[in-house]
Parts: structure tokens; C-alpha cells; sequence
């Protein structure tokens, strides 16, 4: 009997997924893959079930053979273990960044002469709900929550993109791209507080309140279903700094880096070009402590950033405050560095991970761009930031457009390097 495979990314069957094993069945046996959490997780989106309920959907599905994991988005290890006569998919696949994995797919079935079944792919409204019925459940607070403890016990590093409104937050939730290893996206969002007061217009010294700063927060969160790193600045006083962590916790977000600072902040990347200063390690300590007293659950994550190496108070300050404020209880620590060489991070990760093999560690390369997140990761680095970079490629290029049009008297020069009207019109799905 012929053998035919088709790969599940599900939580939920529905009569598109009925409809491939029902056209599955016509050809063979039916084996259906279901995809690991980690593939999911990377490549699609979060699973809303357990691994072992997605099995047995599948598993009690009629028409279904035999049920084998798929470890990877990429289908080599099961074609080349299985070497089914036919691999069947919606034919949804064959365009957008789902297309590299049917090229994969048909790289690997010509080697021995197997062949793809593309299917129309089932749009109906039923399936269209049951789709955005899962999409909300991610953007739940409690599921959202959870989201970055799960990403960082599966994944060594955990990768995050600055987001500062609905929009930035669409595209840390949407963009994907083909790389070697199939699909690549976004894990995280990260709520600068110097784009977030940029947005605005203000500097980046906390003075954008925490109520606007939870307006952006639920912009954000209003569109996406990423888990949200907050920049909670210095935290302020610790008798406000419990009231923040609750709310953050209420909403969703999954964690909150507060930095070592007090007094007026002003932007790290500053160094000591300006008057900063680091708080002391007791009192440091002390907020890190109130914070973790005051926590609900134990999704949420107050993670310690140590300012010691922008303040140029040496790398020993540096390792004596991320193991106090370990001890005081934080779920995470960050280093913050100005230099271009990464040298300074890579020395204290390579010490601080001697220590502390668990504790996550979190870097935001702004300076030091020329690393890449691997090299990070064989230092210990759990989380890499990409802090302000969306807001960095967007003003160059708004204010050449807006110094053109003055230019030119008229849009036409500039219209070349726009996004068509067509695509601003269908850019936002409607309900
Ligand atoms: C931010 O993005 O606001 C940060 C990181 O705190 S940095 O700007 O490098 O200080
Ligand atoms: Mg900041």
C-alpha cells in the first residue's frame, strides 16, 4: 500500500485539515506528522495545548493511519525515514515564506521519485474563526504571561524586537523570513523607554508617565500575541515600584527589567557624558525584593540591569551587584554596555554563568552590533534585545520623504520607495 504524509500545526481540527486526510486517503495510507512544540513555537505560533493533546486530536481523527512527531519545520529527518510516495498539503503553501518549505519538500520527494499533492487550501469562515478564536486565546494575559519562562526553558536564546504602537507591534508579530534553517521570526517585543518617549517626542528621562506607558502597552497588545518585555527605567520608588509590577502582571506582560539608577535617569548610550547615578546595592536590592513580595503569579519575571560597566565603575561592581540582586530574588539579569568591542560583556557573562549556570542572562547589542546572537549564546545569553532599531530605520526615512515633498512641491519623487496605497489599504485585517 502507497503511503501518504501530511504535517499538523495545530491545536484544533477543523474541516480544512479533515478535508487533506479525506483527499489523503484516496492515495494510500494516511501517516499524519504532528509538529513539536519547538518547531511551533519558532516557526508558527504558540500551541494553546498541550503537546500530548495535540497528539491524540490527531490520533482520534478518522481516516488518520498511523501518527508520527515532526521535530522540525523542515521536513528532511521524516522524509527520509518515512520516504512516503506522497506528501499532501493545502496549496496555501506555495507562496509567502511557506513556499521554502515545499521547495524542501520537493527537493527531498525527487530524490527517489516521491510527489507532492497540493490541495486547494480550505477558506471558509468557519475555519477563519476558529483561527482568530486561537489568536485571542494567545493574547490572553494568561496565556501571554507564561509565554517568556516557556520560550527560555526550550529555546538558548530568545530574541526580541522594539516595538512602540500597534503598528511596530505588527511587524515584531508578522515578520518572517527563510533562513538555512527554514522559517525565522521574532520570539519577543521589547517596550523601550527611549522609543517609546521618542514616539512621543520626549526625552528619554521618565518623564512619559507609567499611564501612558501603559496606553503603549495595550496598543501593542490590542494587535499582537508576542510576549512583552517591559523597560521599567529605573523602577522609581519602590513604594510606586510594587503598583507597577501588579499592573504589568495584570496585563500580561511577561517580565519588566528595571535598571541600577536613581535619581533623573538619562539614557544609558549617554555613558558618563552626562550626571547619572547607580543606586546603591541595598536599595537596589531592596525594590527587587518589594517586587517579587507583591507578584501573583510566578509567570512574571523583574529582571536586574546592571549599569556598572556604562558607568565605568568596573567589571568586579558589575558581578558583586548581578549576584546580590540574584540573591534579592531577580528572576533575570541584564548587562548594559557602550562600547563597540564586545569584549566587557563577553567577560562578565563567561564569569557571572561560572556562578550562575540558570539565572537568564540579557544583553542589548546596540553598541556592540557585530555580534550575532549565536556568539552571544556561547556566552550564556538567554535574551538578545534589539532595542531601538525599528525606530532608528523609521525616522531617516520619514524625514527624507518629508524633505523631498518640500523639495519637489509635490509627492511624485518620492512616490518610488512607498508602500503602495493598495497595501496601506489592506495592511490592517478587518475583523
Ligand atoms: C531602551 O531601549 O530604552 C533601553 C536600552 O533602555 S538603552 O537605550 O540602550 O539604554
Ligand atoms: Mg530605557
Amino acid at each position: 500500500m502507497k503511503t501518504v504524509y501530511t504535517c499538523f500545526c495545530t491545536d484544533v481540527i477543523h474541516e480544512g485539515h479533515l478535508n487533506i486526510i479525506h483527499e489523503a486517503e484516496k492515495y494510500g495510507e494516511v501517516i499524519v506528522g504532528v509538529l513539536s512544540d519547538e518547531a511551533m513555537m519558532r516557526f508558527n505560533r504558540f500551541p494553546t495545548l498541550e503537546f500530548e493533546e495535540r497528539v491524540g486530536l490527531v490520533k482520534n481523527t478518522e481516516g488518520v493511519g498511523r501518527v508520527i512527531i515532526q521535530k522540525d519545520i523542515m521536513y528532511d529527518q521524516v522524509i527520509r525515514e518515512l520516504r512516503p510516495d506522497y506528501v499532501i498539503h493545502g496549496d496555501n503553501w506555495k507562496q509567502g515564506p511557506m513556499k521554502a518549505i515545499r521547495d524542501n519538500v520537493s527537493a527531498l520527494l525527487s530524490e527517489y521519485g516521491g510527489e507532492i499533492i497540493d490541495i486547494p487550501y480550505t477558506y471558509s469562515e468557519n475555519v477563519k474563526r476558529i483561527d482568530e478564536r486561537i489568536k485571542e486565546k494567545l493574547a490572553m494575559p494568561e496565556y501571554r504571561r507564561k509565554r517568556l519562562r516557556q520560550l527560555l526553558n526550550i529555546f538558548p536564546t530568545v530574541k526580541a524586537l522594539e516595538v512602540h504602537s500597534g503598528l511596530t507591534g505588527l511587524i515584531a508579530e508578522k515578520t518572517v523570513v527563510e533562513n538555512q534553517e527554514g522559517l525565522d521570526q521574532f520570539d519577543a517585543m521589547w517596550i523601550s523607554s527611549l522609543c517609546d518617549s521618542t514616539a512621543k517626542g520626549k526625552p528619554d528621562i521618565e518623564l512619559v508617565d507609567m499611564t501612558s506607558r501603559f496606553r503603549t502597552i495595550d496598543d501593542v497588545m490590542e494587535v499582537t500575541t508576542k510576549p512583552i518585555i517591559f523597560d521599567g527605567d529605573t523602577g522609581g520608588l519602590v513604594e510606586h515600584f510594587v503598583y507597577t509590577v501588579r499592573s504589568l502582571e495584570r496585563m500580561g506582560v511577561s517580565a519588566v527589567i528595571i535598571e541600577d539608577k536613581i535619581g533623573l535617569k538619562k539614557n544609558s548610550l549617554f555613558g558618563t557624558d552626562v550626571k547619572q547615578t547607580q543606586d546603591s546595592i541595598e536599595h537596589f536590592c531592596e525594590k527587587i525584593r518589594a517586587g517579587k513580595r507583591v507578584q501573583l503569579t510566578d509567570d512574571f519575571m523583574i529582571i536586574a540591569r546592571i549599569e556598572s560597566l556604562i558607568l565605568e565603575q568596573g567589571m568586579e561592581d558589575a558581578l558583586r551587584r548581578a549576584y546580590a540582586y540574584v540573591k534579592a530574588g531577580a528572576d533575570g539579569i541584564m548587562i548594559h554596555s557602550r562600547k563597540e568591542d564586545p569584549a566587557e560583556i563577553f567577560e562578565f557573562c563567561d564569569a557571572f554563568r561560572k556562578e550562575c549556570r540558570e539565572i537568564p542572562l540579557v544583553v542589548v547589542p546596540t553598541s556592540f552590533n557585530q555580534v550575532t546572537e549565536t556568539e552571544l549564546g556561547r556566552h550564556g545569553v538567554n535574551v538578545v534585545i534589539y532595542a531601538n532599531q525599528l525606530t532608528r530605520s523609521a525616522f531617516p526615512a520619514m524625514e527624507q520623504t518629508a524633505k523631498d515633498i518640500l523639495k519637489y512641491h509635490r509627492a511624485k519623487e518620492v512616490n518610488e520607495r512607498l508602500m503602495s496605497i493598495k497595501e496601506i489599504l489592506t495592511l490592517i485585517d478587518e475583523l
